[in-house]
């Protein structure tokens, strides 16, 4: 047999995976073939259970919902590991291939679409959302509160977009987990960071909504069951307001599996491998619904009052992210392999106006080796950056445009983090990098400097320094703002990183109310709302660590509220 269907074909026929009088599959999320799968092979949770406890397990992961095995084993063509867009572990899968993922433009094929919209309205709601990311997620939320009818469509397996990878922090201020910690912060302060960190070039109107809500937010998610209780330093922020769960666990994994829990409990109506291919109006503008492909069920029509578009950024599209600034061509990129910037495609299509598309940013810590972005928080709690000779070359907290230009400065563009133990204990997430087997260990300095080949005497004399700059309180070399511990607790580790493409800053322009605005006449398009990385204006030319959750959450709250409004008045 060349793939499971085959094999599966042999056993049982059809019926092994399928209804066999449906004459087809269930549905987009493959609903039963998949509760098929588990029926005989056990669910993820006890496939995970029975893998060896020293390697990677193909069943244990960071991602979101309930993961259906179809996302990685495939009937009808080769299977593929789905972690493998990220990591390249190389599982040894049944009937396996190498992942790979060519763009299609969502207006490919468009005789078979125009033939669907000719055919007429399949489904009829009052919202559709685009992207279940954190501001797809949100949205459903709120509009399900506000008495919407809502259908959440994602075209990737597996929920939570970008959103199930953040990991550094929700930035907010004047909230009551700062409030414990006895941190003072102001909205005022939180706003005028992200307009410096952003250039000032941020809708002004739109940082005010982000910062004044965010407290709010943080509430918000807390009554949803969310644990924000962490607070650390991101780069750019003038104080501590990064909110992440106890220990610094990752932030945007239990975030989106919140809100998805809560989504579902509100009976959102979800479907995965679901891609909005075109956003449809009639005459006047007016949007009248989307033109849905599902990757099995085929192109279909379903009428709405109102569209929200969470369809998220392209940092992910590497021929678009340098069509936009050419310094990028062929870098890696941190993000979920569905960040290509459809969202951008379909809303323009229906006469969206956009800006700042040129504004890409770099995050400075990625691990080449490993696949995965180091989050900003080791730096926040206290890692240090050296290169090849073993020096510091900037204030490791600054914004991310400065960090990266930096390190790309340095031989063979890349720079070593380095961290000791007490580090490493204040942080979660690190023991998913160690878990990677990424991160170099030494019992002391000069034998982490030998994993490293770097210099150790020189290692050792900017460790020695940096400690002397935490003791007193004053970085003399780099104007380091933050020094919250020396670097003294063995064993002390190190990791190779560089740049990769992180965020898009540009997008959809939208108003405080989350309405898209139209190219043509620089209104409302009516019935269009837009939310998270797919809109342009809150971050400006630089986003601040930990300001696109509170993105996400805020203005995907608005978003889904205004669109069930809408809906309700029309
Ligand atoms: P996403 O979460 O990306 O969701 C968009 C969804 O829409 C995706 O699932 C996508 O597949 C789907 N979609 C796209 N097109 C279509 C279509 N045509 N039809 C149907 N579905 C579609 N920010 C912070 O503030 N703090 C952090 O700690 C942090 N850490 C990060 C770490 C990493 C590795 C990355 C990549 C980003 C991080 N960010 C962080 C940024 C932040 O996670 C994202 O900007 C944010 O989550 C975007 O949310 P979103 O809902 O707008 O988009
Ligand atoms: O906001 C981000 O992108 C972020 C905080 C990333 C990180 O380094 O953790």
């Amino acid at each position: 047999p060349e793939v499971l269907a085959d094999f599966h074909g042999e056993m049982g026929g059809c019926d092994s995976c399928h209804v066999s009088d449906k004459g087809g599959v269930t549905n987009d999320n493959l609903t039963h073939e998949n509760a098929q799968c588990v029926s005989c092979h056990g669910d993820l949770k006890e496939l995970a259970a029975a893998a060896p406890k020293d390697k990677v397990s193909p069943h244990k992961s960071h991602l979101i919902g309930e993961i259906a095995c179809t996302s990685c084993h495939k009937g009808h063509e080769k299977s593929v590991a789905y972690c493998d867009a990220c990591h390249s572990f190389g599982f040894d899968m049944p009937f396996g291939g190498k992942w790979e993922r060519k763009f299609v433009p969502v207006d490919a094929d468009k005789a078979a679409q125009d033939k669907a919209i000719a055919a007429g309205v399949k489904e009829t709601t009052d919202v559709v959302i685009i992207g279940s990311g954190g501001a797809g997620l949100a949205a459903a939320v709120s509009a399900r509160d506000a008495g919407a009818k809502v259908i959440l469509l994602e075209k990737e397996p597996i929920p939570g977009g970008n959103t199930k990878l953040a990991a550094g922090g929700m930035n907010a201020a004047e909230t009551k987990p700062q409030a414990k910690l006895g941190i003072e912060d102001k909205k005022q302060i939180m706003i005028d960071d992200t307009m410096k960190g952003g250039r000032n070039i941020n809708d002004p109107e739109l940082v005010k909504v982000l910062a004044n809500n965010s407290s709010d937010s943080i509430d918000w998610l807390t009554s949803m069951g969310a644990d924000m209780t962490d607070v650390g330093r991101m780069g750019g922020a003038s104080v501590n307001r990064s909110h992440r769960p106890t220990g610094g666990a990752g932030v945007g994994a239990h975030v989106a599996q919140v809100l998805w829990d809560n989504a579902v409990k509100r009976g959102t109506d979800i479907r995965l491998n679901s891609r909005v291919v075109r956003i449809l109006e009639d005459a006047s503008g007016k949007v009248t619904g989307v033109l849905v492909k599902g990757e099995y069920t085929g192109y279909y029509v379903i009428k709405a009052d109102a569209v929200v578009i969470a369809a998220g950024g392209f940092a992910k599209n590497n021929e678009r992210v340098a069509k936009y600034d050419p310094k990028l061509k062929g870098f890696k990129a941190t993000n979920h392999p569905g960040a290509t910037g459809d969202g951008l495609d379909v809303a323009l299509q229906a006469g969206a106006a956009t800006r700042d598309l040129e504004y890409i940013q770099a995050h400075p810590t990625y691990s080449p080796a490993g696949g995965v972005m180091i989050t900003e928080a080791v730096r926040g709690n206290g890692a240090i950056v050296v290169n090849r000779d073993g020096d510091r070359f900037m204030n490791e907290i600054t914004t991310r445009d400065k960090a990266s230009a930096a390190i790309l400065k340095q031989k063979g563009e890349s720079a070593y983090l380095v961290f000791d133990d007490s580090i490493r204990k204040s942080l979660k997430a690190i023991e998913g990098y160690v878990h990677l087997n990424i991160v170099k260990e030494g019992k002391t300095i000069e034998e982490l400097a030998k994993q490293i080949d770097v210099p150790a005497a020189e290692l050792a004399k900017t460790v020695t320094a940096y400690n002397g700059f935490v003791k007193s309180g004053k970085d003399a070399q780099f104007e380091r703002p933050d020094l919250p511990r020396e670097l003294v607790v063995a064993p002390f580790y190190a990791l190779e990183i560089a740049p990769a493409v992180h965020h898009t800053m540009g997008g959809l322009v939208i108003d405080t109310k989350a309405e898209v605005k139209s190219e043509k006449t620089g209104k409302p398009i009516a019935g269009l709302y837009a939310a998270g990385e797919v809109t342009g204006g809150v971050h400006g030319a630089n986003r601040l660590g930990g300001n696109a959750i509170s993105d996400i959450v805020t203005y995907g709250r608005i978003a889904g509220a205004s669109a069930a409004k809408f809906a309700k008045d029309n």
